[in-house]
């Protein structure tokens, strides 16, 4: 089914704001860190792992959900919790570790919780999937009609805690999306060497429910693939498994050397962006032009710069507030 303008454009709109944060993100963290890499030196100490090429996925799938819809995320979090339409001032504050941050400035990057949109994500490889099950289990008790998404990687679909979740959101037929993020890698270590199926779309019969491969550079099937999983769980129609191929374009965290890539791999992979693959088909269209694009791209530097002075000007918490809000 053909897409209209108004939803395309969001998507490119989306894309977009997800890229240039990202990306900018990835320029202020390097400051004051070089040329010796000290990873507590600058205004964002400690990792970061961005999320640059996958956009398609996060914005694919999160058209789809509301607010009070649950949607768990990983350690390469912010492209989900964006298109989730986070407000990125907290976001970026909580990144900087300021008071004014999400989290007080307690959690950093890979801790971003969001109660107003029912977003959390952590360091814990899979750590997220057990909870978007149980959330999703809620939900059918309560009889809403709200689904729950967890976003990972190919790596973590290796990890025990993908398969119980899987299993058990079959068994009870829980309103949850799973969405493998698969871009190729775990940290180093390509998914050939460390997966025993070809694609985790496979794994879906094991368990007995709905499961399809999307091209993850392409935010149009991402879109339908999701429109069609989030639509039947909302039906009350059970669980589905959708797998992204997809492509980071930076290294797994900033600093990676990147040894492992083959020669020309991100070149080529480039070549399949998901930024220009959807504009040149709303070009094609006659629904955007090159000025109209250079708007949005204007718009949404202007939205990550103003999220970035909030963040720089935002004050730190106080030493004494350390052990509020923590199990100590
Ligand atoms: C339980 C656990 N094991 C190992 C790690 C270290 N680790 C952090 S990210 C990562 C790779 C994750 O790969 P994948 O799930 O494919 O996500 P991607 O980074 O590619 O987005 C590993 C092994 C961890 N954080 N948690
Ligand atoms: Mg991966």
């Amino acid at each position: 089914m053909a897409l209209d303008k108004a939803t395309l454009l969001d998507l490119y709109r989306m894309l977009v704001k997800i890229r240039t944060f990202e990306e900018r993100v990835g320029a202020m963290y390097y400051e004051e860190k070089l040329p010796a890499f000290d990873i507590a030196a600058g205004p964002i100490p400690g990792e970061m792992h961005l999320y640059s090429g996958q956009e398609a996925v996060a914005a694919g799938v999160c058209a789809h959900l509301r607010p009070d819809d649950p949607v768990t995320s990983t350690h390469r979090p912010h492209g989900h919790l964006i298109a989730k339409g986070v407000d990125l001032k907290k976001m970026m504050a909580e990144i900087f570790g300021k008071k004014t941050g999400l989290c007080q400035g307690k959690g950093g990057h890979m801790h971003l919780f969001d109660p107003s949109l029912h977003f959390g994500c952590g360091g814990i490889v899979g750590g997220g999937i057990p909870h978007a099950v149980g959330a999703a289990l809620a939900i059918k008790k309560q009889k809403q009609d709200r689904v729950a998404v967890a976003f990972f990687g190919e790596g973590a679909a290796n990890i025990g805690a993908f398969h119980e979740s899987v299993n058990l959101a079959g068994v009870w037929q829980a309103p949850v999306v799973f969405v493998v993020e698969d871009n190729l890698y775990a940290i180093s270590v390509p998914k050939s060497v460390s997966t025993s199926v070809r694609s985790n779309a496979e794994r879906g019969a094991a368990y007995g429910i709905p499961a399809v491969q999307v091209d993850g550079q392409d935010v149009v099937a991402v879109y339908e693939a999701a429109g069609e999983a989030i639509a039947r769980a909302r039906r009350g129609e059970g669980p589905s498994l959708i797998e992204a191929i997809c492509y980071r374009y930076r290294g797994h965290f900033e600093g990676d050397a990147e040894g492992y890539l083959q020669q020309g791999e991100k070149a080529s992979w480039k070549e399949k962006d998901p930024i220009n693959i959807l504009g040149a088909q709303l070009k094609a269209q006659g629904w955007l032009s090159d000025a109209e694009a250079q708007a949005i791209q204007d718009e949404m530097t202007a939205q990550v710069a103003e999220a970035e002075t909030f963040a720089r000007q935002s004050p730190y918490p106080a030493p004494e507030e350390a052990l509020q809000h923590v199990f100590a």
